[in-house]
């Protein structure tokens, strides 16, 4: 019987970006297979950090370990003092202001842990909202080509409609 090996997954973001609300959708999505869009989601500023464990098909089990957006001068204690296989990045798709800040930390973040660009996921959420950039925008405003040479993973996701989960889940399992 084959191993099933759990990978703890770091979960960062500016606050409000959307993190409880996927991790959220993932934990409906792989307790039930399916989520209820029209169901009402409400979540709170994550003070710290959260751990939820996930099953996703068989074989794959997850930690995802969220770092609140408020307490982002915490966050360099717990991302060097844990190994974590991988990053998930959420962006606000609706809040560029927050966005280059965002990724100069990103960067930095990834210079002071042993983790590879392969490893690290930009999830663009909130898109197809009303005043959402597209990802073409965002990654002009990024300037993704140059900072990371095209070498970084990137899915958009909407937590309020359901889209795209399963490409991050897929992607956490490779
Ligand atoms: N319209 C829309 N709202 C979203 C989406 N994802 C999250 N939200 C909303 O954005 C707000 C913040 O979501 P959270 O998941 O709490 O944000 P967070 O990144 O965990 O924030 P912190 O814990 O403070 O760092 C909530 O009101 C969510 O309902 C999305 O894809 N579309
Ligand atoms: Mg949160």
């Amino acid at each position: 019987m084959s191993e099933v090996l759990t990978k703890k997954i770091l979960v960062l973001g500016s606050r409000w970006s959307g993190k409880s609300f996927l991790i959220k959708r993932f934990e409906d999505l792989c307790s039930t297979s399916k989520i209820s869009t029209d169901e009402f989601v409400c979540t709170t500023a994550t003070l710290g950090k959260t751990v939820t464990p996930i099953k996703y098909k068989r074989n794959h089990t997850f930690e995802l370990h969220e770092l609140g957006g408020t307490m982002s001068c915490l966050w360099k204690s717990i991302y060097t003092s844990t190994d974590f296989d991988k990053i998930l990045y959420v962006i606000d798709s609706t809040q560029p202001w927050s966005i280059a800040f965002s990724l100069e930390q990103l960067k930095e973040i990834t210079e002071q842990i042993p983790i590879k660009h392969k490893n690290v996921l930009l999830i663009f959420n909130k898109t197809n909202e009303i005043n959402s950039l597209t990802k073409a925008a965002l990654m002009e405003l990024l300037d993704i080509d140059t900072v990371w040479n095209g070498d970084i993973d990137i899915i958009e996701t909407n937590a309020r409609l359901g889209t795209n989960l399963t490409a991050v889940l897929d992607w956490l399992t490779r």
